[in-house]
Formats: C-alpha cells, structure tokens, sequence
C-alpha cells in the first residue's frame, strides 16, 4: 500500500491520503466513507472537485426510477458541499493553487478530516479543515465542522455557503419525484426528497459558535437550498453543521427540528464524544487484537471491521446488506449472497441479534422467493440472486459489452445463479447450531429450510444413464463459467439442504406434531418426505478425480486452460479479459473468476481430505483470475485452515488489501463487502481455526510465524467468550458465568470448558494429530 499511509495516535489509527489525488477520487471516497448502519455519505472533497462522485445513500431508500430500470439505492441530497470565498476570491481544489491537502480516516471512529492549505492572489495563505462524521450513537445524525483560518494574522471577508442538494442523481437518473425546500426560524434549512413509495427528508442547521456571522442569506435554487455565511474582518470561523437524515416513516417530522436544534447545542465535540462512546462499544465486542502484524495490516483489519459496522442495517430486518455497503452506487445496492456466506459469520458471532436480523430480512423476503420459483416453473422458494428491500429478484437483465456483437451481455445470474437458495439455508442452520435458538427456527426458520428445498428436488432432474439426480444448466459462484451441468458447490449445498430439511422434518413430524402440522400447511412437506428420500439417495456428489480434483462441474476438466491468464491477474482494470474474449469463449476455458469448490471446503471444513483441499486449491487458483472481490479471501481461508502457512498469509495479504491496494480503478463505486466478511472468517475460522459445530467448539490454530498471539471474542451458545492464542498456548475465557459447560476439542485432547481453560500447545506433533483427524465425513450426507 503506497497511496494510503497510516499514522497511529493513541485511540486512533489513521489512514492518510496526503495529497489532493483526482486519479483516486472516487476510489477515496467510497473506502473513507462515514458509514453508521444508517446512512452512508462518500468522503467527497467540501470544495466541487473534477472527479468527483459525491454521494449519500441510506438504508432502505430504494427507488425504481422508470419500468425498464431496476430498483437501486438512491443517492440521497448532498449535504457535504461548502462553498467558500476570502476576500472575494472563490476557493477551488481544481483552480486554486493548493499548498497542501490531507485526508484522513480514522477507522476506529470513522471520522473523516481533510486539512487544505490554499494560497490566494497576493501570496496570503488560508488553512481550511473540514471533520465529519455519521454518528453510531443517534444514527439519523451526520455532523460536519468547517473551519477556516487566514495565515499572516491580517483579518479578511470568509463567506461560506452550504446546505442541501438535491440535484445528486445516480448516475445520471433522479429519484426524486419532487424536492421540496424550506427554512425554519432563518436557521434550519429542509429539502424533502418524494421517492415513489416514501420519501427523504433532509434537515440541517450551522453554527458559529460565538463568531456570529454578520449577515446570512438563504438561497433557494431549482432542488437545491443553501445558506451563505459572512463573517467581516475575521481571521478564523468555525461552524458546525447538523444533519438529521431519515425517511418518512421513521421519524416524526414535526418534531426534526428540535432535533437539530438540541444537536447544534450540543456541538460537534460532545456529539463526537457520544459517537465515540457507542463506537468503543462495538470494538470492545468486535475487536481482534493481533501482536506481530505490520501497522499496515492492523489497519486494514480495523478497516473492514469499521465498514462492517458501518454497512450493516441497524435495527431492522427489512433490508440486509449490500453488496457495496452504503458506500456507492455499484451493484445498485442490492443483496448478494455476499451477505449469509461472507459477512453472516462475523455478526453470527460478535452480535447474534444481528444475525438474525439478516434471516429476518429473507423470511420476510420469502413470499418474493415463492413467486420466483413459480415463475420459472419449480417448486417452494428460490431466493433472488440479487434483492433489493423485497424478496424479489432484482437482477438487471443487460451488462458489460459482449467484444464481438458490440450489444450488451445477458446477465444469466439472474435466472441460473441458484446457489443463494441454499447459502440462505446454510446462515439459517448455522445460526441454529451456534445459537441453539429454537425459537426462531420454529417461526421462521424450519419454514425458510422446507421451501428451499422444495426448490432443489424441483429443479433436480433425473440421469437417464445413471439413474441419479442431477442439476442442469446453473451457474456457480465462478461467474465465469455460466450454463453447466453439476457445478459440485451448487449439488453439495443443495443436497445439504434437503438432508437438514428432511432431518428436521421427520423430527418435528415426531415431536412437534402441532408445530409440523402448522408447517405442512404453508409447505407441504409431509407430501415431500419421501421425494426427498430419495433425491438424498440419488444426488449426484461430483467426487476427487484420480488426482484428487474435484471437477467443478461436469465438463470442466475437459477445457482449455486460458492461455497467458497472468495478464489479466495482473491488469489495472478487473474482468479485463471481457475486453479480449466473449462470455462464451470464456465460458469455454478453464478460467475461474473466483474461488468454487474451495468455497465449498470453506463452507463444510471437516468434509474433504487434507490433501484433497490442498490439491484444489492449488489446482483452482492456478486457474483463477481473482476479477471477484470474493475470491483471495476464500482461498486464503481454505489455506489457513488446512496449516499451509506459506499460501494463506499470501492470499490473505491480497484479501486485505482489496479495498485498500493502489488501484485507482477499483472500489470507486464502493467498498467490497464481501471480502471484508472474508477477512473475518479467514482469521478467526482460519488462522485462529475457531469452528462449532454439532456441540462442539474446535480450537486449531495456524497463526503466521510472525504473529506472537491473537486476541478476540466471539459469543457461542449465549457465552462471550475471549480467545487469546499465542504459538504457546490457548487460553479461553468467559464473560459471564455458565449454566452448562460447552465441549472444546483443541491439541489433540477433549476438554469441558467451564469458563476457563488455558491449554499449552506442543508444535510437534500438532501437525500429525491435525491431519489424522481429518477423515472425510460424507456421512452427513447418508
Ligand atoms: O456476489 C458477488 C458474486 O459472487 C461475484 N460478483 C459480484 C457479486 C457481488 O459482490
């Protein structure tokens, strides 16, 4: 990492642009983003720069601007913008001669600084400093200070103007019906934004402090409102501006006004100070301490921790989280899978009402995923590929130019990626299996499972030459390899599901019959419990060839390999090799976006050999361009997990830095969600090797040679439990007291962890006992 420079300062731990880059405009703006769960606003520069792509995007604001047009999340009016003159000269970072610029995130608070020094006509200098943030504690909160200061102690005229702009379209398309505007009391400026379905309403109030402005003037333009403030003879001003942000509905909008107001009482200090308060919070549960990282590093886990924080969906499982956070307009905000397989763990463990909260938002999702699985002619619920704030797909049907017709391509996901139908099952049984909460899975959880695999034995057909079931023309999580017949992750996962519905389903029938009968009725499962016998029976399970590859998909293996693949492993520009090739030349090789059936290991840790997750991973990710955000993680992870140290801490270094590298061209649209989760289960199921599964919690660690010890929490069964590993030992450690003990299996020994247990580690022989005990266990699958 070179663009970005790190600075730590106690309580703080900054990532530094120190120079005014429009190259990494975009790019800047999206990973600096001040984020709360709420609201997402892009660090854009206060002054209008060239590059811009300013931005403020709340969660659940969705719109569908025309018929033809799928449903995004809107940018929201921009309260970012200041203008400002000394003297009568207008300052610009474009125009004015700039002495030097600095932006600043501190992921730990997520406050945003950004320092100029300008030189005006006649040599005087102005230093100007600009700090935000979206406060965690009140989350329809987003507080700004702008300061100004003429250097040289020689006064001057500063007008500053700001205030709301609904001019901000995506890309091009406005939302907003209607922008209304209006000022309260010659103070507190308003603009609300009519949506189709609702509407967002923005309200903000500056503030001098005791340097009253001499005159203010309110503006109102065409979806535009703003204040100029003009303070004579000055040599520095101060103002704090108040933002509360929030959509009809959620907030009394008579009474926003007073919100503001005992807001701008408060101040920009005491707000900060509260906001850091509820932020110390989440890092005091969140938090995962490495001794022997590089700072660099430690940055980039605070980083995506932060964004984590900051992406998901506050107190609501009406929306989940997006496949860019709250951070820009890429993928129109929509939820991908990205959410139950890479981010689910993380909130699984540190929050499980969160957790739950991101099931919540598919059950509710679930009538959507009905009528998808009827319209393309199957049965009970296939989820979407991709949601907006319903369970209706919302993939859009056209993207990147296909390089020989000059059109653009078919987004085939859409309609073949069913994959996600049974990553929601596996977040929803592994909720049940960490959280023992049976309660949820008989609201909502055993309905998701029968639903779903209602679908797979619907979708499944059976071989005519092998008499088994099989799953034609899907796509896998590779992007890359599009209408295939038995792609291994999409068969295992959809045998799973059926297993663990069938499982519960002869369980309930037997112990809750009520429950059952309730559950028949909406599913009609007690007609499927034989069908479903039988698919078990006869799913087809693609298994290790004779050099232990797993084949991706039946014909794989008899492809091509992409010549000269580094070229685009290495390119500025990600999916660069659209610009050589077709989707259909592509789909003809053996060239993989992202990680498969090493997902596939990562998802089910004990069901392959050692060996066989060693030999795929090699095989695989000698295939793989990395052009997904999801894919080093995944890689990384499976590596960790099996101890191959070398491989892991490599694909790791990249997982991390996905957001964070020096590539101007990517992350501009927004951060990647995805891969931050990733970050989380490569070092916490991977290098820390922590997993419960059946009742019982494993401890097997393979931290780097370089890390002294790892540190961190993680809540299983209701116990918050604190690890720290070192090379010497494991030491666990509950918060609270337990009411059972929990069964812990660490070193080649049993224990029953009663809230305390320190276990000392023997490097030899660890390795030995790690390895016997991976025996293949396909019997889940039986
Ligand atoms: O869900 C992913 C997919 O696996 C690869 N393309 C991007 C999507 C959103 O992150």
């Amino acid at each position: 990492m070179k663009h970005y420079k790190i600075e730590k300062e106690k309580g703080r731990l900054w990532l530094i642009e120190d120079a005014y880059s429009p190259l990494f405009e975009e790019k800047t703006e999206a990973i600096f983003a001040q984020c709360n769960g709420y609201m997402g606003v892009r660090a854009a520069h206060p002054f209008l720069s060239i590059e811009e792509k300013r931005g403020m995007f709340l969660r659940g604001a969705f719109d569908k601007a025309y018929d033809d047009e799928a449903t995004e999340l809107v940018n929201c009016p921009d309260v970012t913008w200041f203008g400002l003159e000394i003297n009568e000269e207008k300052l610009h970072t474009d125009s004015t001669k700039m002495l030097s610029c600095e932006r600043r995130l501190d992921v730990l608070s997520g406050e945003l600084q950004i320092r100029y020094v300008f030189e005006l006509a006649l040599g005087r200098k102005a230093e100007v400093e600009c700090r935000r943030f979206a406060s965690a504690d009140d989350r329809h909160l987003f507080l700004q200070s702008y300061r100004v200061r003429l250097n040289g102690g020689e006064p001057g005229d500063i007008r500053i103007s700001t205030g709301i702009n609904g001019q901000i379209t995506n890309s091009g398309v406005s939302h907003f019906h209607s922008v209304s505007e209006r000022v309260y009391d010659r103070e507190i400026m308003e603009s609300i934004g009519k949506l189709k379905k609702n509407a967002v309403v923005v309200l903000t109030q500056c503030t001098s402090g005791d340097s009253k402005p001499s005159k203010t003037d309110f503006v109102l333009k065409r979806r535009s409102i703003y204040g100029t403030y003009c303070f004579d003879g000055v040599i520095e001003v101060e103002i704090c501006k108040v933002s509360v942000v929030f959509q009809t509905g959620e907030m009394d909008g008579d009474k926003a006004c007073g919100h503001v107001r005992r807001a701008s009482e408060k101040g920009y200090d005491r707000l900060f100070h509260e906001h850091v308060s509820a932020m110390r919070k989440f890092w005091e549960q969140a938090g995962i301490r490495i001794r022997g990282m590089s700072v660099e590093q430690e940055a980039a886990v605070c980083f995506s921790q932060y964004h984590i924080f900051g992406m998901t969906p506050y107190d609501t499982e009406e929306f989940s989280i997006a496949a860019k956070g709250l951070t820009g307009e890429g993928y129109k905000g929509h939820v991908f899978w990205d959410t139950e397989i890479f981010l689910f763990p993380f909130w699984l463990h540190v929050c499980p009402e969160q957790a739950k909260r991101l099931l919540g938002f598919r059950y509710i999702g679930l009538d959507g995923a009905r009528k998808k699985a009827k319209d393309y002619g199957y049965k009970g619920a296939m989820f979407p590929w991709e949601a907006a704030g319903t369970g209706e797909e919302e993939t859009p049907l056209y993207a990147a130019l296909n390089i020989h017709t000059g059109k653009a391509n078919k987004v085939w996901s859409g309609i073949k990626e069913y994959h996600v139908t049974a990553d929601i099952v596996y977040a929803v049984e592994r909720y049940y299996e960490v959280t023992g909460n049976w309660k949820f899975m008989e609201k909502r959880g055993y309905e998701i499972i029968f639903e779903a695999a209602r679908f797979w034995v619907s979708c499944a057909e059976k071989d005519e030459k092998t008499g088994m079931y099989v799953i034609r023309d899907v796509i896998g999580p590779d992007e890359y390899t599009e209408h295939v017949d038995n792609n291994a992750y999409t068969n295992y996962m959809a045998a799973f599901c059926v297993k663990i519905a069938r499982k519960y389903a002869v369980l309930l029938k037997k112990e809750k019959p009520v429950l059952f009968e309730a559950l028949d009725k909406k599913t009609g499962v007690s007609g499927e419990l034989d069908t479903w016998e039988r698919f078990l029976k006869g799913i087809y399970l693609p298994q290790p060839d004779r050099n232990g590859i797993i084949p991706q998909d039946d014909t794989f293996l008899s492809k091509p390999m992409l010549k000269n693949i580094e070229k685009y492993r290495s390119a500025r520009m990600k999916q660069a090799i659209l610009l050589d090739y077709s989707r259909e030349e592509i789909v003809n090789m053996q060239v993989l976006k992202q990680a498969d059936v090493v997902m596939l290991m990562n998802l089910f840790p004990w069901l392959f050999m050692e060996e066989t997750v060693r030999k795929n991973v090699l095989f695989y990710e000698k295939r793989t361009v990395h052009d997904s955000s999801l894919s080093y993680c995944a890689y990384a992870q499976a590596s960790a997990h099996i101890g191959d140290r070398e491989a892991a801490e490599k694909f790791f270094e990249n997982a991390l830095f996905v957001d964070l590298n020096d590539n101007p061209l990517v992350s501009g649209d927004g951060i990647h969600a995805a891969s931050m989760g990733g970050v989380w289960n490569c070092l916490i199921y991977g290098f820390a090797g922590v997993w419960y599964e059946k009742g019982k919690l494993s401890v097997r660690p393979h931290l780097p040679d370089t890390w002294q010890e790892m540190e961190f929490k993680l809540i299983v069964r209701g116990i918050r439990i604190r690890f720290c590993i070192s090379h010497q030992g494991i030491i666990m450690e509950s918060e609270a007291k337990l009411e059972s003990s929990i069964h812990v299996e660490a070193e080649g020994k049993e224990y029953e962890f009663q809230g305390y247990l320190n276990i000392s580690r023997k490097r030899e022989g660890r390795e030995e006992w790690n390895k016997r005990q991976r025996e293949p266990s396909l019997t889940w699958m039986g």
